[in-house]
């Protein structure tokens, strides 16, 4: 057995760390031993660069970002920092000595799922970039005991079960025992001649998990600081003295059960007290890290804009403003003004959802018991707000409390320097609808950065093939400089090229029927067009119409099974909110449908349903390289961006969708005769409100009746026939997502995508034009515009050029 050498072969570091990190031996090793020996070894390929970037922080003492999200959905991270290291043929090589295989140990991982969807993992594509770019920046979250719930299918029903990533070993992050903060809840709140004390009635510690985030090549390294809650004391040794168990053990549970799980509610109504202090948990240890910090270096309160930028992604750390302001007056002694001034040139905000359900509110009355003094903080910020307001002279009307409810998203705008909205359609809404009086009183605060994605996981690693090509034909400085792929543009009339890239899709697509079959035990055919549709269950996001859709082409086959139909798999994947109960009816509804469709010997091979349960970030890893149709079906103005729908575009899938979110900006980006818009646009939504009648639209569409027909008389449901009737009830009552207004539209443009397919030379085309125009949407382009436009910051690295 050598010694460790963290200078020597990264296939010695992986002997070293299976003995002496994991305790066996080559030839005892599981999966998982080689797995947990590998992340050692290229953990500590990290550790220089890490020192390296935070010394140069601190040395230089520029202004820092510190980026606030609820959640952080970062997916496996061994593979993905084996790329970023340039490690991959090391890796390869050093475990096939042993006759183990790379794909089998990366795959081993458990996904770090500490989010619900498009926040959170928009939140971990920018901690990639952020790191890439070199900017000095700190990821602060929840280090959430559970993830996101796993989903299975039972009968084709929605089941949920609790995840357990923690389960092995996770060697990825440090533990911080020594960096620890008091967390106060409750108590009582007196004055004291001018200041004012908060006697908590309960504290909880919350203690710091460090995870480096490497950028390319690992040039530059941040953190993601993730807060664990502990007991104040571990555990009450009288009552366990007299074998009162349970009761012993009482404050450890209750401390603990704020960080233990992770709510799978995405923009659903949720008011729960312990989300609240979820909330205020881990934005009350950022805030008093990061102000140690910066203390530790600068005297003087007020340059804390200047030095320090904070980005509150979405409101759920919006009681920063007031905690920030909390910490200003009653630890450091300064007064209102002064302390709001200061928050506010420091706090910055980001909204993800229009939503009416969705924008936070809490009761005054729980926000009093649990956080007293910050209530009384949000009503000297509405006093401000309602000076600014008078003196704006707009007329308007507009409070942070309002009956009886502390208004998060008013909150985080008035404490908030900046506000964006997350693509270019939504910012505009934004301005006119949700905060159209703030804007009004405030005309320079809201501006726009369009979403994106990392190219380092959403091309680099899910895509080898493409990747391989991509380096073949431009070089390799794509990875870091995405609008690079503008230069295989040209090449999308060259059919040599467009049948290498084909090639490389149909790898792609056989490699996902391999794991279809694998997993689920689905045949399918890897020529036919994979139709895919993956993002959580939401009926704005209209599964539904896709559902409905899909059995009316079955029908149509059923109808004419000889005529000439381009093949297709329907791909879904997605989890409901566990209390979303009409979500959840849809999710029945698919599978029931798949069931029928699949079993038809009519259909055959022409269409196909697949639904692979408990969708997550290496599921989206094999689905998105494998995808021909992306589908971005939302109804217009509803969906704040889409990140999945750029993933899928730089992967060479052409998108059908409507003008919403970042859809309009992909459109533009690849060309009208690339991509499949069909449907009302956001004004023609709102403008089709009024009198607004499902069945007219259904007696229109002789298509969608008879699907919807079959749904009442239970032809998807045998010996159960009303089971789908709550589906039809909702859509004939009400359909607010206006499902079969835009039915005959996505029928058509669906039948456009058949004849599309048909033409391969065509459809190859299309497919190279979306890759190479979609460079845009990099998340280094983002980022980049946050930097510029919204907390003035720079990359460190380019101070050595
Ligand atoms: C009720 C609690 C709650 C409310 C809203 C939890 C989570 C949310 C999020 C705002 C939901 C979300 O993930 N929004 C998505 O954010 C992405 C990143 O900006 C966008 O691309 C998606 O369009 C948007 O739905």
């Amino acid at each position: 057995m050598k010694d460790f050498d963290a200078s020597g072969t990264l296939a010695s570091a992986i002997d070293f760390h299976l003995a002496h990190s994991v305790g066996k031996t080559p030839d005892s090793a599981s999966i998982t031993d080689w797995r947990l020996a590998l992340s050692r070894a290229v953990r500590d390929r990290l550790i220089t660069p890490w020192f390296d970037a935070t010394h140069q922080t601190y040395a230089k003492d520029r202004k820092r970002v510190y980026y606030l999200s609820m959640e952080f959905l970062l997916g496996r991270i061994l593979e993905d920092a084996v790329n970023n290291l340039g490690l991959e043929d090391e890796a390869k090589e050093a475990l096939a000595a042993y006759d183990v295989d790379f794909v089998d140990v990366v795959g081993d991982e458990p996904d770090a799922a500490l989010g619900n969807g498009g926040l959170g993992r928009l939140a971990a594509c920018f901690l990639d970039s952020l790191s890439c770019l070199g900017i000095p920046a700190h990821g602060y979250g929840i280090r959430y005991a559970h993830g996101l719930f796993r989903q299975s299918f039972e009968d084709g029903r929605q089941m949920e079960m609790a995840e357990d990533w923690l389960r092995h070993q996770h060697n990825w992050e440090f533990e911080r025992s020594e960096c620890l903060y008091d967390i106060g809840f409750g108590g009582q709140v007196t004055e004291n001649g001018k200041s004012a004390v908060w006697t908590p009635s309960d504290i909880v510690m919350a203690q710091a998990y460090d995870t480096p985030v490497p950028g390319w090549r690992a040039s530059w390294t941040n953190t993601l600081r993730l807060w664990s809650a502990k007991p104040r004391q571990i555990f009450d040794l009288d009552p366990f003295n007299r074998g009162e168990y349970m009761q012993a053990a009482a404050p450890e549970v209750l401390a603990e059960t704020i960080s233990r799980v992770l709510y799978p509610d995405d923009s659903t109504e949720i008011g729960k007290e312990l989300r609240l202090k979820q909330e205020f948990f881990f934005t009350s240890a950022s805030l008093q890290d990061l102000m140690r910090r910066f203390l530790a270096h600068n005297g003087d309160l007020r340059a804390l804009p200047s030095k320090v930028a904070i980005q509150m992604n979405d409101t759920h750390p919006a009681i920063a403003g007031p905690e920030l302001i909390r910490q200003l007056m009653d630890v450091h002694g300064l007064g209102f003004d002064a302390a709001f001034d200061i928050a506010q040139g420091t706090l910055h905000y980001t909204n993800h959802t229009l939503l009416p359900e969705a924008l936070e509110a809490w009761e005054v009355s729980l926000m009093g018991a649990i956080l007293p003094r910050h209530m009384q903080l949000i009503e000297r910020i509405d006093d401000r707000l309602a000076r600014d307001v008078k003196a704006s002279e707009t007329g308007v009307n507009t409070h942070i409390v309002d009956n009886g409810k502390v208004n998060m998203g008013t909150l985080a705008f008035t404490c908030a320097r900046k506000v964006n909205g997350v693509s270019a359609l939504h910012t505009n809404l934004m301005k006119q609808t949700v905060f159209s009086d703030l804007h009004a009183v405030y005309p320079d605060r809201i501006l726009n950065q369009t979403n994106g994605v990392t190219p380092r996981r959403w091309v680099h690693g899910c895509n080898p093939g493409l990747r391989n090509l991509l380096n073949d034909t431009i070089g390799t400085e794509w990875v870091r400089d995405l609008e690079q792929l503008k230069r295989i543009a040209p090449l999308a009339d060259d059919p040599d090229f467009c049948q290498r890239f084909m090639a490389v899709k149909q790898e792609n697509k056989r490699r996902l029927t391999d794991w279809v079959s694998d997993k689920l035990g689905v045949d399918i055919a890897p020529d036919a067009m994979f139709d895919i549709q993956i993002k959580r269950i939401h009926e704005y996001k209209r599964q539904l119409m896709n559902a409905l859709e899909t059995a009316a082409l079955a029908n149509a086959i059923r109808r004419d099974p000889g005529a000439a139909w381009t093949p297709r798999v329907k791909f879904f994947g997605g989890k409901a909110a566990p209390a979303y109960i009409d979500a959840k009816n849809i999710i029945r509804l698919i599978n029931d449908i798949a069931k029928s469709i699949n079993n038809d010997p009519v259909i055959g091979d022409r269409l196909k349903v697949v639904y692979p349960p408990n969708y997550n970030v290496s599921m989206a890893e094999i689905l998105i390289p494998a995808a021909d149709l992306s589908e971005q079906i939302s109804t217009a103005g509803k969906e704040a961006s889409g990140t999945g729908n750029m993933k899928f575009a730089l992967n060479g899938a052409v998108t059908i969708g409507t003008l919403d979110g970042a859809n309009v900006e992909i459109r533009d980006c690849v060309g009208d005769d690339n991509i499949y818009i069909f449907g009302m646009t956001a004004d023609q939504v709102e403008g089709a409100r009024e009198g607004y009648v499902t069945q007219n639209y259904i007696d229109q569409s002789p298509i969608l009746s008879e699907v919807i027909d079959q749904i009442r008389t239970g032809f998807y449901s045998p010996g159960d026939p009303t089971r789908h009737w709550p589906v039809l009830e909702k859509l004939l009552r009400d359909d607010y997502f206006m499902v079969a207004a835009d039915f005959d539209a996505y029928w058509d443009a669906q039948r456009k995508v058949d004849e599309g397919f048909a033409d391969s030379d065509g459809w190859a085309r299309m497919a190279v034009l979306n890759t190479a125009h979609s460079g845009w949407f990099s998340s280094d382009r983002t980022i980049q515009g946050y930097a510029d436009d919204i907390w003035g910051v720079s990359s460190l690295l380019e101070d050595d050029k």
